[in-house]
C-alpha cells in the first residue's frame, strides 16, 4: 500500500487505539455477511475527519484496508395509514395489506391488516442507520392464505437530509422550527411537500407517499430519530 493509502492505514490503526465503544464494520469485499462488532469509539461525526465513515482493520493477522460503516443512530418508522390501495381480492372488493421496509440488509414488517383498501397501522417500524447514502425502501403486499402474496405497489424515500439534521446539535433551535420542506419531484415518491421538523426535542418528517408500479394508493409515514449514547453526533 503506498501514498494515501498507506498513510490512511497508519491513521486507521491510531484511531483504533485512541477510541474505544462500539462500530458496526462492514467488509467492501464481501456481501455484509458481517457485522462485526469492534470496541472502538466512531469518528464518523465530524465531516471535516478524513476518517468520517471509514477505518482501518486488522482482520486474520492481515492488515487490509476496510471500509466501515457507523451505526449513526436508529430511524423509528411509524406506518400510519394506507390510503386507496389496490383492489386485489375481487371477491371481497378488498385487500389484506402489509408493508416491508428495507435498508441495506435489513427487512422489517407490519401486520396485515385484512379486507381493507385503507389500513390503520400506525405501527412504528425500526431501523438501524449505518449508511445514510441508502434509501429506505417499501413495499406494500396483499396477503393470501392459499396463493403467493400480491404486490400492492412500491415506494422509497431518501434520508440523507433528515440524518444530517438530525445529527447537529439543534439545542438552541426554537421549538417547532421547520428545518427543511422537500417537495414533490420526478426523483421521488412524495406525493405532498414534506417537512422536516425540531419539536419536543425531536426530529420527525411526515412523509406521503405515492405508490409506484400500481394502479391507486398512497403510504402515510413518519419518521423520528433516535440517537445512540455513546455515538457522536
Ligand atoms: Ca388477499
Amino acid at each position: 500500500m503506498d501514498g494515501p493509502g498507506r498513510r490512511r492505514g497508519q491513521e486507521g490503526k491510531r484511531a483504533m487505539r485512541q477510541f474505544g465503544s462500539r462500530m458496526y464494520l462492514r467488509m467492501r469485499s464481501r456481501p455484509l455477511p458481517a457485522i462485526v462488532v469492534q470496541p472502538l469509539h466512531t469518528v464518523a461525526s465530524d465531516p471535516q475527519d478524513p476518517f468520517a465513515g471509514f477505518c482501518v482493520a486488522v482482520v486474520g493477522g492481515r492488515e487490509e484496508e476496510r471500509e466501515m460503516e457507523c451505526l449513526l443512530g436508529l430511524l423509528k418508522v411509524r406506518v400510519v395509514r394506507g390510503v386507496h390501495l389496490a383492489i386485489c381480492d375481487p371477491l371481497t372488493h378488498s385487500s389484506d395489506p402489509y408493508v416491508v421496509l428495507r435498508h441495506g440488509q435489513q427487512k422489517v414488517k407490519s401486520s396485515i391488516k385484512y379486507r381493507t383498501c385503507n389500513p390503520e397501522w400506525n405501527e412504528e417500524l425500526t431501523l438501524s442507520i449505518t449508511n445514510m447514502m441508502n434509501p429506505v425502501k417499501i413495499e406494500l403486499f396483499d396477503h393470501d392464505t392459499f396463493t403467493k402474496d400480491d404486490s400492492m405497489g412500491n415506494a422509497e424515500f431518501c434520508i440523507l437530509n433528515f440524518v444530517e439534521i438530525a445529527k447537529q446539535d439543534l439545542s438552541d433551535v426554537p421549538d417547532g422550527t421547520v428545518m427543511k420542506s422537500i417537495h414533490p419531484e420526478t426523483g421521488n415518491c412524495l406525493a405532498t411537500e414534506s417537512h422536516i421538523t425540531w419539536k419536543d426535542g425531536k426530529v420527525s418528517q411526515d412523509i406521503v407517499l405515492k405508490l409506484r408500479d400500481t394502479e391507486t394508493g398512497e403510504l402515510v409515514l413518519q419518521l423520528t430519530w433516535v440517537n445512540i449514547p455513546g455515538v457522536a453526533r
